[in-house]
């Protein structure tokens, strides 16, 4: 074998194992990695039954591109390494020479190939519907670049507004219906089920049901826009009771609380914010941004940019463009004064 031919096909080889180790390796590495720091790496794992048989399908798949690569890796190397004094090219197809191999590859292939499509089908006629009745019915709609999530109940003046952040009781089937305002948003909770688009115009619906208590991260996995990546979301799984806790919290209106400080802050949100945010129990009914009813009762503020903290708040309204740059709030300019005024008085939103 000449110099040539060996390091054509040695950058063959090496350029192969490049591609495949990444494509083995990341999502296996990805599947030990900590929950803490990397919570979307989770998708090797299930936490309910939602996504039970497509975390199994996952695992076949990764499994079956291990052994691929390894028999192609062999073969290769087999390929490159094995002297064959009649024939110095070796190149497959040369004399019909090695045919068999691709006849047979191709056979192989193709019989997978279609094993997994039915094994596919099979796995999302599963999850397509829980077998209980669903526990609770919600509506979730994407907004460039967050989330609005609507609690239905038979009687419309239990239902309420949140964003961004979504309780579920633990252990029971919540049907969430999926909607988008403006372009497609896809909603994902790796830990409790597949991804679904959300499409403009249409209603999809998917089901999540959380087997323990605890914070699932969610992200948009459609690419929409500019800050596509900090479109997150929390579903937050808690006992029959707490949840119930949080469901009648979530449903009152805002506390009126009156101070000074306090009401300039309030008269400040309704010339300043109203046209795009609510605060039920205010005049403020601002329907393009996230509700701010109960603001101080969520963990991250900006579609899970930022850790709710009275200094990320500040922050967040007077440099939302520089945070989050094209996010559809403007960086608001307030004097110190005004500032002032603004937090106390959206410190009152528990
Ligand atoms: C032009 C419309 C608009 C105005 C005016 C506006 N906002 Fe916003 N605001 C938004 C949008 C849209 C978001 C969501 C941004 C995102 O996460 O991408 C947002 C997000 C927020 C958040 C984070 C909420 C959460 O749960 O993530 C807070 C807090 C907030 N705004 C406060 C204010 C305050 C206070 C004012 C007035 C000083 C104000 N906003 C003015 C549109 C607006
Ligand atoms: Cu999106």
């Amino acid at each position: 074998m000449n110099g040539s031919v060996f390091r054509f096909r040695l950058g063959v080889a090496v350029t192969y194992a490049f591609f495949l180790c990444v494509l083995t390796v990341a999502p296996v590495s990805a599947a030990w990695a900590e929950n803490e720091a990397a919570p979307l790496n989770y998708f090797l794992h299930s936490y309910g039954p939602a996504s039970m048989p497509t975390m199994h399908l996952g695992w076949v798949m990764v499994a079956l591109v291990v052994a691929v690569f390894v028999i192609v890796a062999l073969l290769l190397g087999r390929a490159i390494f094995h002297k064959r004094p009649d024939d110095d090219t070796g190149l497959i197809g040369s004399e019909d020479k090695g045919m068999r191999w691709i006849y047979i590859g191709t056979g192989i292939s193709a019989c997978i190939l279609f094993a997994l499509a039915i094994y596919t089908l099979i796995t999302l006629n599963m999850i397509a519907r829980s077998t209980q009745a669903p526990a609770l019915t919600l509506t979730v709609t994407g907004y460039d670049w967050w989330w609005k999530v609507e609690y239905e109940d038979d009687d419309p003046t239990r239902s309420f507004v949140s964003a961004n952040e979504i309780h579920i009781p633990v252990g029971q089937p919540v049907l969430v219906k999926l909607k988008s305002a403006d372009v497609i948003h896809a909603f994902w909770v790796p830990m409790l089920a597949g991804k679904t688009q959300m499409i403009p115009g249409q209603t999809n619906r998917q089901w999540i049901q959380a087997d323990a208590e605890g914070v699932y991260r969610g992200q948009c996995t459609q690419y929409c826009g500019i800050q596509h990546a900090h479109m997150g979301l929390e579903v937050v799984a808690q006992s029959a009771a707490e949840f119930r806790k949080w469901q009648d919290a979530q449903r009152r209106a805002s506390v009126a609380v009156s101070s000074i400080d306090i009401n300039a802050g309030k008269q400040l949100f309704l010339d300043r914010c109203a046209g795009c945010h609510a605060i039920r129990g205010t005049e403020a009914v601002g329907a393009h941004a996230p509700d701010l009813t109960h603001l101080k009762s969520r963990r991250l503020i900006a579609a899970g940019l930022l850790t709710n903290t009275p200094e990320h708040l500040v922050d967040w309204i007077t440099h939302a463009q520089d945070l989050k740059p094209g996010a559809r709030m403007p960086s608001m300019m307030l004097t110190a004064t005004e500032l002032g005024a603004l937090s106390a008085y959206l410190s009152t939103l528990e």
